[in-house]
């Protein structure tokens, strides 16, 4: 009899206990890009909208739940019932409706009241601390309040251009002097100061994309000719990940970035950082070669390199600190150790304790990236594949960067015609022979295989736009830029 009923009750019970326990550890709500989580203002109120929703709905559930299951046992069917007369059906009641209606109304309300005020909120500045946000700005309490609130908003803000490419994120600081017309860009991880507002603003340079970082705040997308913007905040000092949320071609998925809060002191420091060149490279060192490599093989032509005059692009990310960054390609390629970085995320149960750029893994990343979709040859002597399927630097047709984009290099397709020519000349030989002695056929056979042993080389050479060599000094390049 108890195990009857437990196993019916369990069945239903044990969906609603997985949840209940699955979504009770804080730890749990720790992952990189939890909404659960949130580290700033702007996503605080929206995450307190979610849980105002959420507790309304489990009133909900158990007015509704508790009634239904009340009215199963009271009502149930019992032994002897078959006999009993009909019960009178009823035509509707006006009160039971009217209330219905009215607590559907008010259940409404309820909602839509910290739903507005949370919209209202995220239109202006968060910070609290600056007097002339909010309604204030709308109500002259203080003096010249509607006039000056511009002003005190630029003086009290940073304002930030976000760019949205397929697939990554360009940053620039207007006020700070940082932008790609001064060649002081910042790809795919920026940096803001701990409790200052931010203002964003939102554009693309292609697609729709959508600029999201969960533990700061909701998504707002990026529209070509539209100018959308938001405010941001970050309270604590911590490593965030960010995501594009719309998508918006092949490597829609590949396409995170980050941003690093720190303190104001600390982001002073940062500024002062990227407005400096790279240092010059060692004479004679690898990364000199890698230099020279970075003008022959055509990188120039996209990246900018503060301090390497002759890299001047402004299509492709800024290149001048790239080893300073702890992600590449779109912070697809995450540049820590991983093991010692989910030890520390296991140690101190948090997402944003980052441990330092590791060289190796940089170095690897470098070489991956910049030799993948076929440009270089992988261990198994096969063209390697692609990191982003797609990408705009080993697949950009506009350029034709015969250096970089083996689709597009007419040497690979010699390359090939050669050695089917090679093959069918050495079968043919080999008929034409037919009747020969065998010292004589042997001859022609040899002569056949070396051509197309050649030929099988000469392939292998042209696909390889980069080879080994290439590849890492080219790295140990990128790594003094940091
Ligand atoms: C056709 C233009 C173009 C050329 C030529 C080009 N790149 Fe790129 N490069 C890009 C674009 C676009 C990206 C961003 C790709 C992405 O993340 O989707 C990029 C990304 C990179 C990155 C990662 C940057 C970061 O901060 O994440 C490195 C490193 C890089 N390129 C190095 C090189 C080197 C070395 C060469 C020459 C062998 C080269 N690039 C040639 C367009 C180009
Ligand atoms: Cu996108």
């Amino acid at each position: 009899m108890f195990s009857r009923f437990f196993s019916r009750v369990g069945l239903l019970a044990a969906p609603f206990l997985a949840l209940v326990m699955a979504g009770c550890s804080k730890a749990d709500m720790n992952v990189r890009q939890s909404t659960l989580d949130p580290k700033g203002p702007v996503a605080k109120m929206q995450y307190d909208v979610f849980m105002d929703t959420v507790w309304l709905v489990v009133v909900l559930f158990i007015l509704v739940g508790g009634l239904l299951v009340y009215a199963v046992i009271k009502f149930r069917a019992r032994p002897g019932d078959e006999d009993a007369p009909r019960i009178e059906e009823g035509h509707g009641n006006p009160l039971v409706e009217i209330g219905l209606i009215t607590a559907s109304i008010g259940a409404l309300v309820i909602i839509a009241i910290p739903t507005l005020s949370a919209i209202w909120y995220d239109d202006d500045v968060p910070a609290e601390s600056i007097p002339t946000s909010k309604l204030s700005a709308w109500y002259p309490r203080l003096e010249g309040a509607k006039e000056n609130y511009a002003k005190v908003v630029e003086e009290q803000v940073l304002e930030i251009d976000v760019i949205g490419k397929q697939w990554w994120f360009r940053f620039e600081y207007p006020q700070l002097g940082l932008t790609n017309d001064a060649k002081r860009s910042v790809p795919n991880e920026f940096v803001i100061p701990k409790g200052k507002a931010v203002h964003i603003n939102l554009r693309s340079e292609d697609v729709i994309h959508s600029f999201w970082i969960p533990k700061i705040a909701g998504k707002v997308d990026l529209v070509p000719g539209r100018k959308n913007h938001m405010w941001i905040q970050g309270d604590e000092v911590g490593h965030y990940y960010g995501q594009c949320a719309e998508f918006c071609g092949d490597s829609h998925a590949y396409m995170l970035f980050r941003v690093e809060v720190v303190e104001p002191a600390e982001f002073a420091k940062w500024v002062q950082r990227q407005k400096a060149d790279s240092l010059p490279v060692v004479a004679g060192s690898k990364a000199e070669t890698g230099k020279a490599l970075f003008a022959a093989k055509t990188c120039m032509m996209c990246h900018n390199i503060n301090g390497n005059p002759q890299a001047a692009g402004v299509f492709a990310p800024d290149l001048t600190h790239v080893a300073s960054r702890k992600s590449l390609a779109g912070a697809w390629l995450d540049n820590r150790d991983p093991k010692a970085q989910l030890a520390k995320e296991q140690e101190t149960l948090n997402t944003e304790q980052s441990v330092e750029i590791d060289r190796d893994v940089l170095k690897a990343n470098l070489k991956k990236w910049i030799g993948s979709s076929g440009v270089a040859t992988g261990a198994d002597g096969k063209p390697t594949k692609d990191v982003k399927p797609g990408n705009r630097m080993h697949f950009y047709q506009a350029f034709s960067v015969s250096g970089l984009n083996p689709t597009f290099a007419p040497l690979i397709d010699a390359a090939e015609n050669a050695l089917t020519e090679a093959q069918a000349a050495a079968a043919k030989a080999l008929v034409d022979a037919k009747g020969k002695s065998p010292a004589e056929l042997a001859t022609i056979k040899k002569a056949g295989d070396e051509k197309v042993v050649a030929a099988t080389a000469a392939l292998k050479k042209a696909r390889e736009i980069l080879t080994p060599e290439e590849l890492d000094c080219l790295a140990e390049y990128l790594l003094t830029l940091k």
